[in-house]
């Protein structure tokens, strides 16, 4: 292991680095009201109000097996589960609270079921656990108005309730990473305003997280309100900086790095609809294409997916999310590797689409479908590999997403010839 912060971050991330692609999945008591996750908030529901969920949960059709199997052929290589979301209902077995799985009518420790599930597939697994807490007494939220920002005046009234929850906070993070086998990701959710940092007593924890699992990579919110800033975009990381950078909903116009100009880890967490818990009205999915293409962009930009799916109250996965895995899937059988262990081609960005790079392995994403005077005529997939005049890298052209719309005797004129030559027809791989 590296002597400094960044050498150091630098071994906990290779292999994060190189799987490229994970499953985000938001699943508790709010799917059963199926209105997203923030519904106790948005709808001002009080601990009573909320009461029924817990009282009815009951996800008889769970089979995390089902969900690894469905992540692993869409070509996802890690997983993060909420083992705990802002509404403080916890589906591990915690010891310090009542408000947990296996108290419910489903009676299971539904994160131990995930883990043992996606490793057995051969995943990676990561579990997601939120910094603010709506149902804890020492949480001081306003009254029945959930809101994630802290009560300050109840705070300043009575300091030595944060700290009994902090002590509680602290304490799950320490059963988690005890009781649960070697994890690969610790996903913290969020800091904001004056409650970020040692507010959390982030040094505090973080010292535990680095004794019980050394090797475990965290994102950045224990230092950085929502996904942007934080320390571990300067000079000098604090020790809570987090391993990567989680923008949300976005993927950063050129990929992230520090202030030394350095690029750090980063991993866009992206929904498949336009909500991360499950709400069955929002039918507003995106399309396969859309989802490959931000993962190309991610890529190409040193960057991470986690596509986040909402499984239902019976534990389902919906669907038309399910559609879309399968056909990422298809492409990533197709194209895996110009993805995995790939990044930035240090090429300007093409017209045409985009580059990953691994090594001397270029590959040329096309997402146009012409480019100028040169019509693309590309069934990429005919082609192997060009040749790069520049350095002799090979180029390895992935096919395009309508690779079908091309005839079987089209080929690729790569826009920039003086990047590329290509096989002539008559050189083409058969
Ligand atoms: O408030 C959460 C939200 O519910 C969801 O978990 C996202 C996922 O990154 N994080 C927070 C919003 O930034």
């Amino acid at each position: 292991m590296g002597h400094t912060y960044i050498e150091q971050r630098t071994d906990r991330t290779r292999w994060f680095l190189n799987d490229r692609f994970g499953m985000f999945i938001h699943w508790g008591l709010y799917a059963i009201p199926a209105r997203g996750e923030w519904v106790r908030s948005t709808e001002r529901l009080s601990i009573e109000d909320y009461q029924p969920y817990f009282d009815e949960f009951n996800p008889v059709r769970y089979n995390p097996r089902e969900w690894a199997k469905k992540a692993k052929a869409a070509g996802m290589k890690y997983a993060v589960l909420t083992a705990k979301h802002h509404d403080g209902f916890c589906l591990f077995d915690s010891k310090l609270t009542d408000y947990k799985a296996t108290n419910t009518k489903a009676g299971r420790d539904l994160v131990r079921e995930f883990v043992d599930a996606f490793r057995e597939e051969g995943l990676k697994v990561g579990l997601y656990f939120s910094l603010i807490d709506w149902y804890h007494p020492d949480y001081p939220a306003y009254g029945d108005r959930i809101h994630p920002m802290r009560d300050d005046e109840a705070f300043r009234r009575d300091p030595a309730t944060f700290d009994r929850y902090l002590d509680y906070m602290h304490g799950q993070v320490r059963e988690l990473l005890t009781n649960y086998g070697k994890l690969d990701l610790m996903w913290f959710d969020y800091s904001y305003d004056e409650m970020i940092g040692e507010k959390w007593r982030a040094t505090e924890l973080m010292e535990t997280i680095r004794s019980l699992q050394p090797h475990i990579i965290v994102d950045n919110r224990l230092d950085a309100s929502g996904e942007e800033g934080g320390s571990i975009y300067s000079k000098e990381p604090s020790f809570y900086s987090g391993d990567f950078a989680s923008p949300e909903q976005i993927i950063p116009p050129s990929g992230v790095v520090d202030d030394n100009g350095n690029s750090i880890p980063w991993e866009a967490c992206i929904t498949l609809n336009n909500n991360w818990g499950y709400a069955a009205a929002d039918k507003t999915y995106k399309t396969a294409k859309t989802v490959i293409r931000k993962l190309v962009e991610c890529v190409s930009k040193n960057g991470n997916l986690l596509l986040n799916v909402g499984p239902d109250a019976q534990g389902e996965i919906p669907p038309e999310s399910l559609r879309i895995l399968e056909e990422v899937g298809h492409w990533m059988r197709q194209n895996g590797d110009s993805i995995y262990g790939c990044g930035q081609a240090e090429l300007p960005k093409p017209e045409w689409g985009r580059y990953t790079r691994n090594g001397n392995k270029l590959y040329a994403h096309l997402f146009e479908e012409s480019i100028g005077p040169v019509n693309l005529a590309g069934l990429a997939g005919k082609i192997k590999h060009a040749r790069l005049l520049a350095d002799g890298s090979e180029v390895f052209v992935s096919r395009p997403w309508n690779a079908a719309m091309y005839p079987d005797d089209a080929y690729f004129n790569f826009a920039r010839p003086e990047h590329f030559t290509y096989p002539l027809p008559d050189e083409r791989d058969t």
